[in-house]
């Protein structure tokens, strides 16, 4: 059973076996919880990056999937990248987003990491709206079974530290 606990802060200050990040497919950074968490991290977390674009995602990390770098400078072993949708009027991607929080504990559970701190995916330059992004960031949480310990939410200003209240509550 998966304890899921929230902290409103930066991420970047978390201590954690896993920090997530909501990266682009690009997985060469951005602005966002990307851009602060290569900040802190430092350019090992890019090197890493950039080897793996070589080795295994030429084309770009898939919506949806995540993938383990070294956490550099940051409180953790690993960060895990993981590829939000963007938020479309005209489309469901709803599963893009649940499998962003799916695919990011799969390589959690087989890192063996025991306490891993999600941001909320999507939920700012992807302009996903926060009370659904929080909605399924708890319920795909919930029923994905993972061997992680804790899963903790570190939202990053009271509106979305709310969200995720309500959902808890
Ligand atoms: N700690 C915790 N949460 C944060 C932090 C932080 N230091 N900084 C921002 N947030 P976003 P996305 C929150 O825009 O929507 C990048 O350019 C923020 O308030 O970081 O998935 C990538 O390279 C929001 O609630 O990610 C992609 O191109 C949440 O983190 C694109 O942005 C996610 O906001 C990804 O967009």
């Amino acid at each position: 059973m998966t304890t899921i606990t929230l902290v409103q802060g930066d991420i970047t200050r978390e201590h954690a076996d896993a920090i997530v990040n909501a990266a682009n497919s690009s997985l060469l950074g951005g602005g966002g919880v990307d851009g602060a968490i290569h900040r802190r991290g430092g350019p090992e977390i890019l090197e890493e990056c950039r080897r793996l674009r070589a080795s295994h995602y030429g084309k770009g990390l898939a919506t949806g999937r995540a993938v383990a770098t070294t956490a550099g400078a940051l409180d953790a072993r690993w960060v895990i990248h993981t590829v939000g949708p963007r938020f479309s009027h005209e489309e469901d991607r709803s599963e893009l987003l649940a499998s962003c929080y799916r695919e990011s504990l799969r390589v959690a559970d087989e890192l063996g990491a025991r306490k891993v701190a999600f941001p909320a995916v999507s939920t700012g330059i992807y302009g996903w709206p926060l009370d659904d992004g929080a909605r399924i960031a708890v319920e795909t949480v919930r029923r994905a079974g993972a061997a992680v310990e804790e899963v903790r939410f570190v939202l990053f200003d009271d509106r979305a530290y709310e969200a995720f209240a309500a959902q808890l509550r």
